[in-house]
């Protein structure tokens, strides 16, 4: 044994106070930070003070297992995924790094034993929103789960200075608020001042001859900004493990533009400054493309190359020659977002590391990995020839010689069979010359993925039918899911203590699969008893908060009915409300005999630009207002509308649900995500045959889940053979009245025009078939009304959703990527030994 060192343990001493996980080291770190960051003494500090001294208590802690991890990785050279996202919708930060570091029990009794309160410190927290809805979320959702299963991880995206807007709501609209959430800091984050790339736009291409005589291209920009990174560590639940999301800034490449300053153009030099920074200035609050948004291909193309030159630097500094670059990384592109990476490191190979094409090409396509999150024709990313030139000149050139060599695959194998090429081509011809960027994301990957059983196998026979008759071997599903951490054990600690007292551990925490041990006590009077007060406090809790931020009273006693989502037709929010205004009529006519008393509430934000969408939020308002107002109804049934649905409000939502509307017309959503975290906090399904719902009734009981409506195949079907909605309004007397009762103005304050342009689409278009499905929908909530009065055995199916639920934790669908798609194994971080004093 060598005598000890001084220094050695003088600094383990202090790193056991600054990152020690005891009571009293995080009481006495929270003065420090306190103290040292925010400046102020416990009596005058703002609750704001409180929340970043709690913030970084809890960072240093994080950061001690990041660095660790950081430097196994290195020197160990693990395989590693690189995540390619451009949104991450992440969510408060501060209380899952408290439950995944072990510490949330420490942190509250420290907080009381300096007289403060954790929940409200919990509170104050700004969520990162930078992400519009299912995607981002699972983008997020992912990160932790990759740390929890231990594969080394790298999240690449834009750290948007403006997220996901806030939603308020004005006289029944829903009004946009720019959502500045770094305004008062960022405490997760770390700033790389020396992690910055160059990235260029626009300009032209040259050729000449290296030194070995070979043909070379070199792209000359018009513009080059500055990509700087920004780093937010994160944690696995359980394990010292910790990835890293690396988010990417963009800045001016210098100050100021010393020319023009000395020439006397201040302004100028200053703009150019504006200009580069506006890309990652704000998020794009459609959850479709919007076709032409110049701005967006700059955003697309900004943090790609930063991402992939990154990379590029990682693997010289750690592993050496390119050659195995596909083999140190795996780059998963989250939908065709990311997708100019393929042309990117096409480019970065070819043109700045001098490789040949073939083995460029090889390394790329070993690389890359895609998943697709939509079928919807109007939602597949396509970008103008002319606009993609004017500013990727290069990545153009790059595109046309990866589809001349596909192009020429594909007539190999399809001799004579042009349609074909024509159909599968990187570039849409006839009209305007628009390149597909699904079709590049495909053609540039080794693996492609679809997020549910249904939506993969509808990828394969639909949109990318041809690809797969080509390559049949690189189509695979991979079922969304979501972490438990923050979905059942933060948002709803009531509900995980009782499982956790019942199944008598915790480990379910971990492996969700092991909630079925619940199943072996659903019979058990004390169990239902519990399970009923922990919803009834849940609904207690939300009924609070609603009152105060919507003005709407609801009863805990009543049916808490959710449906909470982004707004978009294709989910049909409007098959809902027509729900509710048959209900209403019902009550009005003296037939409520098969109701129980119902709060309707919802949740959810409309592209801004989405006039059809925004006019369904007036609408449910607008019902709302009369519902509950009058006297007569109100006692039965209440309309809410949870202003400003995020992962927050989210987290309110979930554990109070009884019951789950995943209600989009089958065929049209990917898998829904949102369907797994209500039935995670015990609410039953009403939904139809569409994306994840499939999966989750089959994995609940098919007795344990209210199904309606027509199967993906049917609506093909008479989609096919000419869908005539105002057959349905004509021959549906009480859907007839339904809508008529919408046109008559009773909504509107007597304004019979208001929501016509909704009401006439639905009966002359209805393009997603919600009158088709309106009878079997009724004849579902009836169903559900009656289990609903069945107390015991509503509580029971209750139970068995959660019980059966563990398949859809992302812990899961993490490993399935990893064994069948990524090809990485687990890299274990041991923690030191002397952190856990
Ligand atoms: O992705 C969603 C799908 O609609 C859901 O069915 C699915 O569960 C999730 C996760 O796989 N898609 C999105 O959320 N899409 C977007 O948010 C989006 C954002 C920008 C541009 C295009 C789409």
């Amino acid at each position: 044994m060598s005598t000890p060192n001084p220094t050695e343990s003088l600094d383990s001493e202090r790193e056991r106070t600054r990152t020690g996980l005891s009571k009293a080291a995080l009481k006495q770190d929270f003065l420090d930070n306190l103290f040292y960051i925010q400046g102020r003494f416990r009596e005058v500090a703002t609750p704001h003070d409180l929340y970043m001294a709690a913030a970084f208590t809890t960072r240093d802690r994080l950061l001690k297992h990041w660095v660790e991890s950081a430097q196994v990785f290195k020197t160990s050279h693990a395989r590693t995924v690189c995540y390619l996202s451009a949104e991450y919708l992440l969510g408060p930060h501060l209380a899952c790094n408290l439950v995944n570091l072990g510490i949330t029990e420490a942190a509250r009794e420290a907080g009381e034993e300096l007289g403060l309160d954790l929940d409200a410190i919990l509170e104050e927290e700004e969520e990162p929103g930078l992400g519009n809805g299912g995607l981002g979320r699972l983008a997020a959702c992912f990160m932790e789960s990759l740390s929890t299963c231990r594969i080394p991880a790298i999240g690449y995206g834009i750290r948007y200075e403006f997220g996901i807007f806030d939603q308020a709501i004005e006289d029944g609209w829903q009004v946009e608020k720019t959502d500045n959430w770094l305004r008062n800091g960022n405490p997760w984050e770390i700033p790389r001042p020396k992690i910055r790339f160059s990235v260029g736009y626009g300009g032209y291409t040259e050729s000449y001859r290296d030194d070995t005589g070979r043909s070379r291209v070199c792209w000359r920009p018009a513009q080059v900004i500055n990509g700087m990174a920004y780093d937010t560590p994160i944690l696995g639940y359980g394990t010292a493990n910790a990835n890293l999301l690396r988010l990417w800034k963009a800045e001016a490449p210098t100050s100021f533009d010393f020319q023009a300053f000395n020439t006397g153009d201040y302004y100028g030099a200053v703009y150019a400054n504006i200009q580069a920074e506006t890309i990652s200035k704000v998020l794009y609050p459609n959850d479709e493309p919007e076709a032409g948004k110049e701005l967006r291909l700059k955003q697309q193309y900004f943090f790609v190359s930063c991402s992939m030159q990154d990379m590029i630097r990682l693997h010289l500094n750690t592993v050496g020659p390119l050659e195995s670059f596909a083999d140190k990384f795996v780059a998963q592109l989250n939908d065709t977002h990311p997708a100019l990476a393929v042309a990117e490191l096409m480019r970065l190979l070819l043109d700045e590391h001098v490789m040949s094409w073939e083995q460029s090409w090889d390394i790329t396509h070993r690389t890359f990995c895609y998943t697709n999150h939509t079928l919807l024709p109007e939602a597949l990313e396509t970008w103008s020839v002319s606009l993609f030139e004017r500013l990727l000149p290069r990545h153009l050139e790059i595109v046309y010689e990866i589809n001349r060599r596909f192009l020429d695959e594909v007539r190999m194998r399809f001799l004579g069979d042009e349609a074909r090429v024509w159909r599968m081509s990187l570039i849409a011809e006839g009209g305007e010359r628009r390149i597909r960027m699904a079709n590049l994301a495909v053609v540039g990957s080794r693996a492609v993925n679809g997020v549910a059983e249904l939506h993969s196998e509808l990828v394969k026979a639909t949109l990318f039918k041809d690809f797969a008759e080509l390559w049949p071997e690189r189509f695979h599903n991979v079922t969304n899911g979501v972490t438990p951490r923050r979905f059942m054990v933060v948002a709803n600690p009531r509900l995980a203590q009782l499982i956790t007292k019942t199944c008598g551990h915790d480990d379910w925490i971990l492996d969700l699969e092991r909630v079925r041990e619940l199943e072996a006590h659903v019979d058990d009077a004390g169990l239902l008893e519990d399970w009923r007060a922990v919803k009834r406090a849940a609904k207690q809790d939300l009924a609070t908060w609603m009152q105060q931020a919507a003005g709407v009273r609801l009863d805990p006693e009543s049916l808490f009915d959710v449906q909470a989502k982004r707004f978009h037709e294709y989910k049909r929010q409007h098959l809902k409300v027509l729900h509710i205004i048959r209900c209403y009529q019902r009550i009005k006519q003296g037939q409520s005999q098969d109701l129980v008393p119902r709060a309707f509430i919802f949740g959810g934000k409309a592209a801004p630009g989405y006039f059809m969408a925004k006019l369904i939020i007036k609408l449910i308002n607008a019902v709302g207002e009369v519902v509950n107002n009058d006297p007569q109804v109100n006692g039965w049934i209440r309309v809410a509308f949870m202003p400003d649905f995020n992962v927050k409000n989210g987290q309110r939502l979930y554990p109070a649900a009884d019951l789950s509307e995943q209600i989009s017309l089958a065929g049209k959503e990917a898998s829904g995500t949102g369907n797994m975290k209500f039935s995670m906090n015990g609410a039953l399904t009403i939904g139809t045959l569409d994306g994840a719902n499939v999966e989750i009734r089959e994995a609940v009981g098919a007795e344990n889940f209210f199904l309606f409506g027509m199967t993906a195949e049917e609506a093909l079907q008479r989609q096919m053979s000419g869908y005539r909605p105002w057959e349905f309004y004509q021959s549906d007397a009480e859907l007839k009245s339904d809508i008529d009762l919408i046109n008559s103005g009773l909504f509107s304050h007597g304004d019979t025009q208001l929501f016509r342009p909704l009401t006439d689409n639905l009966v002359n278009h209805d393009p997603f078939m919600v009158l088709a499905d309106y009878r079997a929908y009724l004849d579902c909530q009836k169903t559900v009304s009656e289990t609903y009065r069945d107390t015991p055995r509503w509580t029971r199916m209750s139970i068995l959703n959660v019980a059966r639920i563990g398949r859809f934790s992302s812990d899961r669908a993490i490993r399935e990527y990893a064994e069948h798609i990524w090809k990485v194994t687990p890299k274990r971080i041991e923690p030191a030994h002397h952190s856990q004093s």
